[in-house]
């Protein structure tokens, strides 16, 4: 039998996946299910079975592997081996800044690094301008580089490619918002890989329906995502969610009651650090609004 060869998931459908072989070679590849679920993002070894197939005989272990539950509650995968997360939003669909903030929890509880982006804002008028400006101060002052730019007028383009270079990172966000038109801003080549991927694929292109990887010039990857409308969190506790809001990070288990729901319990730790002003009221909010959320969903 061949050997066995090392090679990166780009795509990943319900039945296969398309892997990128150390020549640039894009393979339609099975795996055993005794080899699990390949993810895009994944590193495996693939053994040729014919002209631009393959079968996966194994995935290397993950130095990250992004996951959220779907509308039933199951938890599905979506991406693997990914370093940051750039969450973004735009002018217009307007910024949700609740789903921002889920996507920093989800972030942290992975270890990610996190970027806060606000694509489209050639739509802004200065008084609109100045407003997201400020939504995007309070993600600034929690330590999260942030970034305006335009696919249109090319506005914020080599910001971002400086923040991507060197490692892999993930478009995620509403849909609409304009990741697609990101990673096509970034990638002057990008038809023909595409072209390439839709073949392999037999798959055409008009949405993004499947999380894809690309090559950056700069050498990092980029993971595009297709757009979500909510991101639940059910499979994360509420210390998890907790410890993704950061700024309450230093308070966490300093309550009086070591099973304080910091909802108004006598000498709560968060409760204080809020009248103290360490978070801000919308965040605070949104911290409970999440928390509640889930809590209902694991019910
Ligand atoms: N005015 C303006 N329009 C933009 C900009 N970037 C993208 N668009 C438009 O926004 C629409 C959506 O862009 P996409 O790149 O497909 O958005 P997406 O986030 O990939 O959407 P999904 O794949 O559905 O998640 C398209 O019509 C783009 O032309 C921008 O910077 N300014
Ligand atoms: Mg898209
Ligand atoms: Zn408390």
């Amino acid at each position: 039998m061949t050997e066995t060869v090392r090679g990166r998931v780009v795509a990943s459908y319900s039945s296969d996946s398309i892997v990128e072989g150390p020549d640039g070679e894009l393979l339609r590849c099975l795996s055993k299910r005794s080899v699990g679920k390949p993810y895009c993002g994944d590193y495996v070894r693939w053994r040729r079975t014919g002209e631009h197939e393959g079968a996966i005989e194994a995935i290397e272990p993950r130095r990250s592997f992004l996951a959220r539950p779907n509308y039933r509650g199951d938890l599905k995968g979506f991406a693997a081996n990914v370093d940051l997360m750039v969450i973004v939003s735009a002018v217009r669909p307007p910024l949700d800044p609740g789903l921002i903030d889920r996507y920093l929890v989800l972030a942290e509880s992975l270890g990610l690094d996190a970027l806060v982006y606000i694509n489209k804002i050639d739509l802004a008028e200065d008084a609109e301008h100045e407003a997201l400006l400020s939504q995007l101060a309070e993600y600034a002052a929690l330590g999260y580089p942030t970034l305006t730019g335009s696919t249109q007028t090319g506005a914020g383009i080599e910001e971002l490619e400086a923040a991507l270079k060197g490692r892999t990172s993930i478009l995620v966000g509403q849909s609409g918002v304009g990741k697609s038109s990101l990673v096509q801003r970034l990638l002057p080549d990008l038809e023909l890989r595409i072209g390439a991927l839709s073949h392999a694929s037999g798959q055409g292109r008009h949405t993004t329906t499947e999380t894809t990887l690309y090559h950056l010039e700069t050498g990092g990857d980029l993971i595009d995502s297709p757009g979500i409308r909510t991101l639940r969190l059910g499979h994360l506790s509420s210390e998890d969610i907790a410890q993704g809001f950061v700024e309450l990070r230093p308070y966490l288990g300093q309550c009086r009651f070591a099973d304080c729901k910091h909802r108004g319990e006598p000498d709560c730790a968060l409760a204080a650090a809020y009248e103290d002003g360490k978070i801000t009221p919308r965040r605070w909010e949104s911290y409970h609004e999440v928390v509640q959320a889930e809590e209902k969903d694991r019910r």
